[in-house]
């Protein structure tokens, strides 16, 4: 390829549909701080994804530790290896414990039958990731967060409008916490928010990523600056308008690498299951060890080309040296991670990428067979 063709490519609207935007922030001098465009998309949000209430926040990470801290949580809670070190970041830096347990060979997913055995007295909520927006099941974890009491937070930062049994999958668990980075199906530059289910919890978020101020006088919490910005906000609006057009795209070329992929030895797609609306984040595949070369050197083979796939997620959270001393992160805990670490590569998808594009990474991953 000429260009380098990477992993993904942000979707953005022509610049002069966003000059109007930019002109509205110029004239009024309302730059942040829960100006008109920030609560203009909490709502068109809230309708969008289907959810009830929904606070914006100026990126994924902090808006874990703000849901962390709107929980008061304690102790230890279990969570998965296999994601963005941010997810255990934020543990980390609520003072909280991660317990990483195993992840499910078909979703690579937290596996609910890993968290009982995980539990223990300081136990106080269990952290699953929906990985590549491919929801957890979470009538699984539901039941078990019943059971032994504990709180359940998603790091929902890849699942942008996915829908389970119909409903928006944001609605499970306590808080949800979504990512609206630049590399995301849906993004504000930087950006996230924060899914809760009534107006109480909403205003204590609220509170929490503005400094814990309540009124000119009184701060009733240890807050922080989470505040999204008016220019971050309007470009919100804006990419709402072609968020369905993007989806539709991003399917289209998932259906393609799939058809494609589907007879070659080795290559394993991650499936869908039909209870699903999904959103086409990421195009991860597994490198088994019957295709002719490992994933490493599938890796190198489509640089040289110019084609920089990624491998999310390798290496393992747990594998990192601030995690590696947890008893919870020996590999021998956690196979099926440590194997999907070691084989997944996620491929190009985003809505501009040429369909030539998608033959042709597929035309390389086919040479090395043959
Ligand atoms: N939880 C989970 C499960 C997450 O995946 C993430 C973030 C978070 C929490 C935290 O949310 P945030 O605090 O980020 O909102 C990227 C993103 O920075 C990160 O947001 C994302 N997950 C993670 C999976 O991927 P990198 O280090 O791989 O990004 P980078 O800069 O290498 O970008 C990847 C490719 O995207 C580049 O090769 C080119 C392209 N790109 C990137 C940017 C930033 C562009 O074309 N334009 C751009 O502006 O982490």
């Amino acid at each position: 390829m000429k260009e380098p063709v990477f992993v993904t490519r942000p979707h953005i609207p022509p610049l002069d549909e966003f000059l109007p935007y930019l002109q509205q922030i110029w004239d009024s001098r309302v730059l942040t701080n829960g100006g008109p465009f920030h609560e203009q998309l909490e709502e068109a949000l809230c309708q969008y994804l289907g959810v009830r209430h929904l606070s914006l926040l100026n990126n994924g990470t902090i808006a874990l530790m703000v849901a962390l801290k709107a929980l008061d949580l304690k102790g230890e809670v279990i969570t998965t290896p296999y994601s963005f070190v941010a997810t255990a970041h934020s543990l980390s830096w609520a003072n909280l414990k991660p317990v990483f347990v195993d992840i499910c060979p078909d979703t690579l997913n937290i596996d609910p039958a890993k968290i009982e055995a995980a539990i223990t007295s300081q136990t106080t909520a269990i952290m699953p990731v929906h990985c590549y927006g491919h929801p957890c099941d979470v009538d699984a974890v539901r039941a078990i967060a019943h059971q032994h009491d504990l709180r359940v937070v998603y790091d929902a930062a890849h699942a942008f409008g996915v829908q389970y049994k119909n409903e928006s999958v944001l609605n499970f668990g306590d808080l949800s916490v979504l990512s609206f980075h630049a590399t995301k199906v849906f993004n504000t530059f930087e950006g996230g928010a924060i899914v809760c289910h009534d107006a109480e919890m909403k205003s204590r978020i609220d509170q929490l990523k503005n400094f814990g101020i309540i009124n000119e006088t009184e701060v009733i919490a240890t807050g922080l600056n989470g505040k999204m910005n008016e220019i971050s906000a309007a470009f919100g609006l804006l990419q709402l308008q072609h968020i369905d057009n993007a989806l539709a795209s991003r399917r289209q070329i998932d259906s393609m690498y799939r058809q494609r992929l589907q007879n070659i030895t080795g290559i394993r797609c991650l499936g869908i299951s039909a209870e699903e609306k999904f959103n086409y984040a990421y195009f991860p595949i597994l490198v088994e060890p019957d295709y002719p070369i490992s994933r490493d050197e599938l890796v190198q083979r489509l640089q040289d080309k110019n084609i920089f796939p990624r491998r999310y997620f390798y290496p393992l959270i747990s594998d990192f040296e601030m995690y590696r001393h947890l008893p919870s992160a020996d590999r021998k805990h956690l196979p099926v991670a440590a194997a999907a670490a070691d084989r997944v590569l996620c491929l190009p998808i985003f809505p501009d990428l040429d369909r030539s594009t998608v033959e042709y990474i597929v035309s390389c991953i086919v040479e090395q067979t043959g």
